[in-house]
């Protein structure tokens, strides 16, 4: 992994989380422009050759770096806004997760399913294999279809947790007595690592949260063999 992709936002895994990596990148460049721009008319400040009398009282001037901020502000309040209303839309699922915050471990039930729910605790560094992440991996992995609309039910039985996955562009608190939902779609097949995004007791760190995604056969096998269990 190159050093500067700890810099930036995870490779997308569903289409919502690349829309947001655009969205990201998209303000970056008029933020960096802006910087430019400020701070080159901050350094012209110290010559004197940009700002001069004729920029002081000067109406047609005022009225243009008056309107061209608010035009900025438009330019990136839109498609946020789009993104924001895009991001609640629950696109008839086909398939119902439901997921309850502890302290400190998730718990899953697929309630499509007969009889399909596990709880899903880290794995302790001591039993970690060399192929796994300390501190992010699972015993019990979500197990989750690819290409598929997924809907997450998301609710918590003691404290605020929040359930987060970065790579899907998906985090949503998990709150007692309250149930929030998040819809998305699995683009390609993998293992994606979030982590409780709430801090909700002394194990808030040691609570990950895995989704592996797989074919929709490889996920029928799955179910039909947790549910004979
Ligand atoms: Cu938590």
């Amino acid at each position: 992994m190159a050093t500067w992709s700890y810099l930036t936002l995870q490779d997308a895994s569903s289409p919502l989380m690349e829309q947001l990596i655009f969205f990201h990148d998209h303000i970056m460049l008029v933020l960096v422009l802006i910087l430019t721009f400020v701070g080159y008319l901050m350094a012209s400040l110290f010559s004197n050759s940009l700002i001069n009398r004729y920029m002081l009282e000067n109406q047609p001037i005022e009225i243009i770096w008056t309107s061209v901020p608010a035009l900025i502000l438009i330019f990136i309040a839109l498609p946020s806004l789009r993104l924001l209303y895009l991001l609640d839309e629950i696109n008839s699922p086909s398939l119902t997760l439901k997921t309850i915050g502890h302290q400190w471990y998730w718990s899953y039930e697929y309630s499509d399913f007969l009889q399909v729910e596990f709880d899903s605790y880290m794995v302790n560094s001591n039993d970690l294999e060399s192929s796994s992440f300390r501190l992010l991996d699972v015993d019990n992995r979500t197990v989750l279809p690819m290409m598929t609309q997924i809907r997450v039910l998301i609710s918590a039985a003691d404290v605020i947790h929040s359930w987060t996955v970065p790579t899907l562009g998906v985090k949503a608190d998990a709150i007692p007595g309250r149930l929030n939902q998040v819809s998305f779609l699995i683009s390609r097949p993998g293992l994606f690592y979030g982590q409780c995004s709430e801090i909700c007791g002394a194990n808030h760190s040691f609570m990950p949260i895995v989704v592996e995604s797989v074919s929709t056969n490889s996920f029928l096998n799955w179910i039909s063999s947790s549910s004979e269990m």
